[in-house]
């Protein structure tokens, strides 16, 4: 038996987190689409959660519940467009490094503020660049060669191999920018994906009947989704606000990069030009381009999630380390017409999470109980043994990685959205979901309820609130999200 140091009797975490990257494109959960070995290797020392959810679907909102453990109106950062993060208050790694942690974070930050209670941290500057990215350090910004997803597992292996005190425990975060929108692949996979036909969700064309703010919405395929920015025809007599920041984008590639890029992309462009395609036909022909992108910057991805999992293991850590694997929300592969997320509706309030458990956790498998993302801080916080303070709005998940199913697990969760007016015109709305119902109040400039029963309706498709039979349901709802409201503090309320 080899020595087993004083470190390696606590526990490592490895906190993979990806950039809207969501279950349908991710075959741990979903096999009709890709396949994506690497991740789904994840789970296969561990566990699947199978009802993960976000708290507030939105990139800076949900790193934030993350790294405090509380909910938007108790952190400070509900929205992106308004929001700069405190890092003067309490968060996860901070109480970490109390409790004789090292902790780094690499690649997306995306909360404005200088990143706090990290000993190591190297970010991207707000999204980020998929080609020759910028990032900054604690010296200033500098600029990286190459593609986002290998650097930032680049710099991650780095650190575990060179920068860290091997003496103690840590707690490493690598933040991909991956898969976010506008989907730019690695100049290696740009013909990857192209012989597939994606199958169009059932909801594609969906009249959003009965479900006002889904009616109000800029995030459909087929109306809202650019032809250039999105779908990279770029067509110069043919200008949208993005176009700049898409000739921006392409101006950061190599002369090599920028030729491999124009002659794909350019050679569709030139099919597309004579096709003139309107209406489902041009809706479908950007779904195609939207799927298949998005598909090949997974690609990238989970060949980079292997290669950090097959380090973690040539160098003896995966038997000490937690990994977890997880994105900062869901997101709509077409589903109700759409891409982007923010909603409060499955796709987008779910988000993948895998982890592969160290010996001494003994779950396997699926874990069926509802998890949310302020529960990681004290989970991290209950595996390296440090007290969880009293304030902490998440529950720690250990018992369920220990292979127990506590009887009083939580029987519903909470959710609330606030960046509007914004981008995609996605209305203000709280809510509470449990095992079978999801009840949503869309309010600030209009006053809908919506209820569904997610048994009969797992789409949410038919909105029931009003409707004959429903009223005990809907009693019994309103009590329990003004009842969470109350738990969490949240000073926006529901009337009873
Ligand atoms: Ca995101």
């Amino acid at each position: 038996m080899p020595m087993i140091s004083a470190a390696q009797q606590r526990y490592n975490v490895v906190y993979i987190m990806t950039d809207d990257h969501t279950a349908q494109m991710l075959s741990a959960y979903d096999t009709r689409n890709i396949h994506t070995p690497n991740l789904d290797r994840v789970a296969q020392d561990g566990v699947r959660f199978t009802r993960s959810y976000v708290a507030n679907s939105l990139s800076g909102p949900s790193r934030a519940c993350m790294l405090t453990g509380k909910h938007s109106h108790k952190n400070g950062f509900t929205n992106n467009e308004h929001g700069i993060f405190d890092g003067s208050q309490q968060t996860m790694p901070k109480l970490l490094q109390a409790a004789g942690y090292q902790t780094a974070i690499i690649g997306k930050w995306h909360l404005h503020s200088t990143p706090t209670g990290f000993d190591h941290w190297d970010i991207l500057p707000g999204q980020g660049d998929y080609y020759n990215p910028r990032f900054i350090n604690a010296k200033g910004q500098y600029q990286e060669k190459g593609y986002l997803t290998n650097i930032i597992t680049d710099k991650a292996i780095s650190w575990l191999d060179h920068d860290r005190d091997k003496t103690r425990p840590f707690a490493l975060f690598v933040h991909h920018k991956a898969c976010h929108r506008n989907w730019l692949p690695e100049i290696k996979y740009l013909h990857e994906y192209e012989d597939v036909t994606f199958k169009l969700p059932d909801n594609f064309y969906d009249d959003y009947a009965g479900r006002t703010a889904a009616g109000a919405t800029e995030m459909e395929i087929g109306k809202d989704m650019t032809l250039d920015y999105d779908c990279k025809i770029y067509r110069p007599d043919h200008k949208t606000m993005y176009t700049d920041g898409y000739l921006d984008i392409l101006s950061r590639m190599n002369t090599k990069e920028r030729a491999a890029y124009d002659y794909f992309y350019d050679s569709l462009a030139v099919d597309f030009n004579r096709r003139h395609l309107t209406g489902r036909a041009l809706a479908e022909y950007k779904f195609q381009r939207y799927m298949r992108d998005y598909a090949k910057v997974v690609k990238t991805l989970d060949v980079n999630v292997g290669r950090l999992l097959d380090h973690l293991k040539a160098q003896g850590l995966l038997d000490n380390t937690l990994v977890v694997y997880t994105s900062d929300q869901g997101f709509y592969m077409g589903e109700h017409g759409w891409f982007d997320k923010r909603f409060m509706y499955e796709e987008s309030l779910s988000t993948p999470l895998l982890m592969h458990l160290p010996k001494g956790l003994k779950a396997r498998g699926d874990i069926k109980e509802m998890v949310q993302n302020i529960d990681y801080t004290p989970t991290f916080l209950d595996l390296a043994g440090a007290p969880i303070p009293a304030d902490i709005q998440g529950v720690s998940l250990l018992p369920l990685l220990r292979g127990e199913h506590p009887k009083n697990w939580r029987k519903s969760l909470y959710y609330h959205f606030y960046e509007y007016p914004a981008e995609h015109a996605v209305k203000r709305h709280y809510g509470v979901r449990t095992e079978r119902y999801k009840l949503i109040h869309f309010y600030n400039d209009i006053d809908v309820w919506e209820l569904y029963d997610l048994q009969n309706d797992p789409t949410e498709m038919h909105n029931l609130y009003g409707k004959p039979g429903m009223e005990r349901i809907t009693r019994q709802l309103r009590k329990e999200l003004l009842r969470l409201q109350k738990q969490y503090d949240d000073p926006i309320q529901a009337k009873n």
